[in-house]
């Protein structure tokens, strides 16, 4: 049976994925409205968002996800009925160097957020109701150099990072499991395209080599990620939120395999024509750097329970996806500029704080 949500609390949507999942829902799905409430991060930039400005279907709520009053306000007085939770700490490297944050966020205020949902949607306030968790396939640990995780691998998170999340995907679990709320969980690969915070990988390339910076590749460059264009996982997860039976868990991803090393390679020749140098020129930027600790060896995800049971398939091949986003950064030297200046921190404050400190 089809949940069509009429009001769907999205949080985190500052962010990369959550801004990419914004825009795409909220054009798929005139009749419903979306709350973005998100706490603006270091990672949350409302630039993604300039387009929606105005828009009555799209409102945008500062505040974090651990204030249980701020979040049981929200659902009552918006009459969420459906919660699409992306506020995290994203970033395994700052987890290595500062984990606490990742509890505090990734743990703590996603059990704030399941418990205010639990109470919105026991109260029967809104006739049906979801909480769709979004996580990763980090959550599953590390391949070897064949097989893949499915939903079924047990959970064997490796990095700060990834241990917090895990920690939210069992609370959800608990959720289902004790008091029968309709959760669901997807656990996505790597995700790349626009509004990627160039912190990221492939972000980070396409900024360097523009500037001509050094590529810093970790320890040998052979550790294995599985790419997927955001909006590919944007529409995944309306797939999930729509049609997957309550309490049902599905991995989300594109067959779409890469030693680093070969994406940096790749981003370098691409980016070789487009800015008019030499071939071969950008590699001669690659430095092997100190490896990550506890640096995962591969990723590998198993979508064939999504495409059996939701039909959903990736739309993008990586050559038009990966050439797309290197002319989206190209045509938007202004957005990554802010970025890097930390200029779109004070957007924030001429928008909605009336110029405020
Ligand atoms: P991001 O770091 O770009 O964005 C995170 C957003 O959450 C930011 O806007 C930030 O301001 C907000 N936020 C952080 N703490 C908050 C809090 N306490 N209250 C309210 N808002 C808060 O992250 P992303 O890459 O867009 O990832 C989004 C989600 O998808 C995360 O849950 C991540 O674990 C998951 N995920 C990411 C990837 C990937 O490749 N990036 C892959 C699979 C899953
Ligand atoms: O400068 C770099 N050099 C390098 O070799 C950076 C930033 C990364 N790397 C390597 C580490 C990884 O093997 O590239 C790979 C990708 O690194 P990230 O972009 O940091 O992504 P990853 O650690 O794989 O995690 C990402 O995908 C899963 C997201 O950040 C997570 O939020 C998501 O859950």
């Amino acid at each position: 049976m089809t949940f069509i949500p009429t009001s769907v609390l999205v949080t985190g949507g500052a962010g990369f994925i959550g801004s990419n999942f914004i825009h795409s829902f909220i054009a798929n799905n005139s009749d419903c409205t979306v709350t973005n409430l998100d706490c603006l991060t270091y990672a949350g930039n409302l630039k993604n968002l300039t387009a929606l400005e105005g828009n009555p279907h799209y409102r945008f709520v500062k505040g974090d996800i651990g204030d249980a009053a701020l979040v049981a306000g929200i659902l009552a007085d918006q009459r969420i009925d459906a919660v699409v939770h992306f506020a995290a700490e994203s970033h395994v490297d700052r987890s290595i160097t500062g984990p606490e944050i990742f509890v505090r966020t990734n743990v703590l205020g996603t059990q704030v957020l399941l418990e205010e949902s639990r109470k919105h949607w026991q109260s029967g306030a809104v006739a049906a109701f979801r909480f769709l968790q979004i996580s990763t396939d980090e959550v599953y640990g590390s391949l070897g150099d064949t097989g893949y995780f499915t939903e079924e691998t047990p959970l064997a998170a490796n990095s700060p990072y990834s241990a917090s999340k895990a920690g939210a995907d069992l609370l959800v679990r608990a959720y289902h499991e004790t008091f029968g709320m309709p959760t669901l969980n997807t656990r996505c690969s790597n995700n790349y395209g626009p509004y990627h915070f160039p912190e990221k990988l492939i972000p980070l390339l396409i900024h360097n080599i523009i500037n001509r910076k050094p590529l810093p590749v970790y320890g040998d460059g052979l550790n294995i990620r599985d790419w997927l264009h955001v909006r590919d996982h944007a529409v995944a997860i309306e797939t999930v939120l729509k049609t997957a039976a309550p309490g049902a868990v599905y991995n989300i991803g594109g067959n779409n395999e890469w030693k680093n090393i070969d994406i940096v390679n790749l981003v370098c020749d691409l980016l070789d024509s487009r800015l008019r140098r030499a071939d071969g020129e950008n590699r001669g930027l690659i430095t092997f750097v100190k490896d990550r600790l506890g640096h995962d060896r591969r990723y590998a995800i198993d979508a064939s329970r999504l495409k059996a049971d939701l039909g959903w398939g990736p739309s993008y091949t990586f050559e038009q996806g990966i050439a797309e986003t290197i002319d989206w950064y190209l045509a938007n030297q202004e957005w990554v500029a802010g970025v890097t200046s930390g200029a779109y921190r004070e957007y924030y404050k001429n928008q909605y704080d009336g110029g405020a400190a």
